[in-house]
């Protein structure tokens, strides 16, 4: 009796907890993004505007000596840039509120070297104010670039100027609003003005920004802010910029000893498993330079080729970062309006209709039976739920069986973040003469991953997932048709 109640016992309780482990979400793997950097993800396209005294003297690089009188848009107007951005499709802009040259676009009360010193708006102008309060008027997000390197400032190189920078970011975070990202550059230190001293200044940027106080200053006044440099903390940089991620590119990276100014190995695809999530990002200028020459006029991106990046950028698993330069004017020029245009259309037109609505979905696998973790979440167009396995299959497929033939030359993964990036590789495949055909294999996926072939008809898709450390899981899985006459970019 004894023994029988022990073992009714036993049985019970490991049958409860066989239950309850399969009906649990996977365990997460590997360095998993915060809610900041969730946030970060959503964005996926939004835009660099880098404006200043360059715009007026052509150069890329101002050397920190120009006369603040020379920043002088002749018809500046905030909403016409937030607008082209919008329309675009971009989810947000961060604007160069100072660049290396030190000139400030918004009258700093810790320098003259700024807008306040200009004959526009006779210095009562403040383009900070502008850009950041069009951008809530048309709900798009507001970030900040500040130049850590200052070609302007005397104390450049010495402790005195941390202190200036740090007023300034503080006077930034606290005056604009909400802010989404605050970008910090890597390139410093070099010849330059430095209040008439006109020398060269080096600095050791493993100890002189004192970045930890730095970051924690940002966390402190803005804590849903994702901060970018070579080596996050929250994304990093791409490690080019002509916009082009890794294939792979992982979201994860071996950051100890890293810092921002310091390698850019490894940055490119990101690195596996990592130490931390801190994600790519893309940036890119629509034109040859970061700011605008009107002999760039005619070197605008095509919107191919602006599509193509998307592809490269977006597309495998990074956001995209696509710089407007304005112009003397205070506008976004013609020629990349029609050019941001023509790449929405593009865009649109392909991802208007989900050609996987309506097919049955079938798993090698599913866990928990399939309730929560059902293939079928593939096809709901919701991120926060996903397909899942059981612990021990990490390499199940998953196949779409279509009443009509389905033609389409796009596949759009997306994996559940939360859990980690999980998936090392994957294959898909195409029902074709009786018989299954690869036309495709990738690697990383992450965030999101689109796999761009030629065009196919086809009644029944399936996607192997062919490397994986853990079960896989995935969010969504959609396939989609460019329309006809889109040639891929160079
Ligand atoms: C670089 C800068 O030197 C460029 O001028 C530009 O701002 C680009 C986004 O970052 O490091």
């Amino acid at each position: 009796m004894i023994l029988r109640l022990f073992l009714l016992c036993t049985f019970g309780l490991a049958l409860n907890s066989a239950v309850s482990a399969s009906s649990a979400p996977p365990v997460p793997y590997g360095p998993i993004p915060t809610q900041r950097q969730l946030a970060w993800h959503e964005m996926e396209f939004y835009g660099f505007l880098h404006f200043t005294v360059n715009t007026f003297t052509d150069k890329e690089w101002g050397y920190g000596d120009e006369n603040p009188e020379v920043f002088n848009p002749t018809d500046f107007d905030a909403d016409q840039i937030v607008t082209a951005a919008r329309m675009a499709g971009m989810k947000g802009l961060i604007l160069t509120a100072k660049h290396h040259d030190g000139f400030c676009l918004w009258p700093s009360k810790f320098t003259e070297h700024s807008v306040a010193g200009s004959k526009w708006k006779g210095g009562k102008g403040d383009v900070v104010k502008e850009i950041s309060e069009a951008c809530r008027r048309q709900k798009m997000r507001f970030g900040i670039y500040l130049s850590p390197w200052d070609r302007n400032n005397k104390d450049y190189a010495s402790a005195a100027y941390i202190t200036y920078y740090r007023n300034q970011l503080r006077e930034l975070l606290t005056s604009y609003g909400d802010v989404f990202t605050v970008w910090f550059d890597g390139a410093n230190g070099g010849d330059g003005f430095y209040g008439g001293a006109r020398e060269t200044r080096k600095i050791d940027n493993r100890t002189y920004y004192d970045w930890p106080v730095t970051q924690q200053l940002v966390r402190d006044l803005m804590p849903g802010a994702s901060m970018f440099s070579d080596a996050g903390p929250d994304f990093r940089w791409v490690g080019n910029e002509r916009g082009v991620a890794g294939d792979p590119c992982w979201a994860t990276l071996n950051n100890e000893g890293r810092r921002p100014g310091g390698t850019s190995d490894g940055l490119n695809s990101g690195e596996r498993p990592g130490t931390h999530w801190i994600p790519a990002e893309c940036d890119v200028s629509i034109r040859p330079g970061w700011f605008y020459h009107s002999q760039e006029d005619s070197k605008v991106k095509t919107p191919a080729e602006l599509v193509d990046l998307y592809y490269k950028s977006v597309g495998r698993g990074a956001c995209l970062n696509l710089n407007l330069p304005p112009d003397r004017r205070g506008r976004i020029h013609d020629n990349d309006i029609a050019s941001l245009r023509e790449f929405r259309r593009i865009l649109d037109a392909t991802f208007a209709k989900n050609l996987v609505r309506g097919a049955r979905v079938t798993a090698s696998n599913e866990r928990n039976g399939g309730s929560s973790f059902a293939a079928k979440n593939l096809l709901d167009g919701k991120k926060g739920t996903y397909w899942s396995t059981e612990d021990s299959i990490t390499t199940p497929e998953v196949v779409l069986s279509f009443k009509q033939p389905v033609r389409f030359n796009v596949v759009d993964l997306r994996e559940y973040l939360p859990l980690g990036q999980r998936i090392e590789a994957f294959a898909l495949d195409q029902w074709k003469d009786g018989q299954w055909a690869e036309f495709a294999r990738g690697t990383s996926i992450g965030n999101r991953r689109l796999i761009r072939s030629g065009f196919i008809t086809t009644e029944k898709l399936r996607l192997r997932i062919v490397g994986a450390p853990v079960a896989p899981a995935l969010a969504e899985l959609g396939l989609y048709a460019e329309p006809e006459g889109v040639k891929a970019g160079s």
